[in-house]
């Protein structure tokens, strides 16, 4: 599969995305600017510099190696609390930290800086570092949270029609982020600031948004989000809770931007980051199941055209995951080395059908249930409900080489494409034949696409 193992960042775009001059507005210093906001405020300037420090110790990326001089500061907490004192608001005050919640006041027809941070800075207004989100697309994930203190991600997505194949015998045109369906993973830590800079390249002419599960606050951003095409639009959003979380476009007809191929998944990753996120041997897939809803095209051969009510009454032509039926099967199937640890986070888009998430061959020996990072897991499970909208992350050790199979228990569904192979690749002589032996050997039924 073609977009398999593919890691990618948008950084470079962000410089030179339309609208990004705006990133390059100085602070209020109106004439009914303080002297406060004028002459900036000496305690930002120490926070942001031990920020600064903090993220080089880290080794985590600038946007720029130098950064340059910065005429003003921003205004203190003071200065914010004075009436007409400056053009921006806060719920909250900075108060010493860096945890200030961010308001979007544009339909008070303010302004708030705060969400469009230069990117040629190395630190946003609150003197959080700026760092590149990096997207991972099923099913790669980005690379794990390392950092230990708070960092403001900017996460590019892009609003795009592409005609993609959704099985051997369809072709579909699809309505994506980035690309791809799904659209890709989003990475971040509690306590970061998620911005999310959303541009519409939709060659259909048709608005978008993105509601972020992840997100406190109205829409889930959808509204502030929202883009013609052309326009980009950008806000920022902090990670007030861990967990997984879907993502997708809700604008309207919701029903149909979701059912042709606008979501994605946010991992929220709890304060410290997760056990073994880093230890060697791990496998993390990034997976996604979803529906598709049509009939065969009559003016062009091999499409399937959406159909609104099969989506109505919930009779999908696909259910599928990663986008398509064979996405992960023969010719691309996840791989893993015997002995390995499996992490598969795993999000279901819907639009309208549970999923009975099941790997055949493994019991998970954690399940996060329903996403939640927090709790202790579940232990010793076979099969894992996950609601339309929701995410859950599963991980099991494979000891036994061979191939496993992921599917959706509701079973019937594996005959419309919820199918997936995991190949346990053997690793030295010793096939663990205390854990799996017979004197059989493999004997695979005829027609079947599950046990190969
Ligand atoms: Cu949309």
């Amino acid at each position: 599969m073609q977009r398999a193992g593919r890691v990618v960042a948008g950084w470079g775009r962000l410089l030179a995305a339309p609208g990004s001059a705006a990133c390059t507005r100085s602070y209020s210093t109106g004439p009914n600017a303080s002297p406060v906001a004028q002459q900036g405020s000496p305690r930002l300037g120490r926070l942001a510099a031990v920020a600064a420090a903090a993220a080089a110790a880290l080794g985590l990326l600038p946007v720029a190696q130098a950064e340059p001089a910065r005429e003003q500061q921003p205004p203190s907490p003071e200065e914010l609390a004075k009436p007409g004192a400056t053009s921006i608001r806060m719920a909250e005050g900075l108060e010493g930290k860096l945890s200030g919640m961010y308001y979007h006041g544009a339909d008070k027809g303010e302004t708030n800086p705060y969400a469009h941070p230069d990117p040629r800075q190395q630190q946003d207004a609150h003197g959080l570092p700026l760092v590149r989100a990096q997207l991972g697309f099923a099913p790669a994930v980005p690379p794990p949270c390392t950092h230990k203190h708070p960092v403001h991600v900017v996460a590019e997505l892009e609003s795009v029609t592409k005609t993609l194949h959704i099985s051997p015998l369809h072709k579909y045109h699809c309505w994506t982020f980035n690309g791809t369906v799904p659209g890709p993973m989003i990475r971040c830590c509690v306590g970061d600031v998620l911005e999310v800079r959303h541009t519409n390249k939709d060659s259909d002419g048709i608005g978008h948004n993105i509601d972020l599960h992840c997100v406190t606050g109205p829409g889930g951003g959808a509204a502030v989000t929202y883009v013609e095409v052309d326009e980009t639009r950008t806000a920022t959003f902090k990670m007030l809770q861990p967990g997984v979380f879907i993502y997708h476009c809700a604008a309207a007809p919701l029903p149909t931007h979701v059912a042709n191929g606008m979501y994605g998944l946010v991992v929220v990753e709890p304060e410290g980051g997760l056990p073994h996120v880093d230890k060697v041997g791990a496998r993390e897939f990034y997976v996604l199941q979803s529906e598709f809803y049509g009939e065969d095209s009559e003016d062009t051969p091999g499409m399937l055209d959406y159909d609104y009510f099969k989506g109505l009454c919930e009779q999908p032509a696909y259910v599928v995951f990663n986008g398509a039926e064979g996405s992960m099967t023969e010719k691309a199937p996840l791989v893993a080395d015997q002995g390995d640890r499996v992490r598969i986070w795993f999000g279901n888009a819907g639009p309208n059908l549970v999923s009975s998430f099941h790997v055949i061959g493994a019991i998970f020996d954690k399940v996060y249930r329903d996403g939640d990072l927090i709790s202790p897991p579940a232990r010793g499970i076979q099969t894992v409900l996950v609601p339309a909208g929701g995410a859950t992350m599963v991980e099991f050790s494979v000891p036994v080489p061979g191939a496993l199979t992921l599917i959706d228990h509701s079973i019937f569904r594996t005959d419309k494409g919820a199918v997936g192979f995991l190949k346990v690749r053997p690793q030295g002589n010793d096939k663990r034949r205390d854990i799996f032996d017979s004197n059989e050997p493999p004997n695979p039924c005829p027609g079947c696409k599950m046990h190969n």
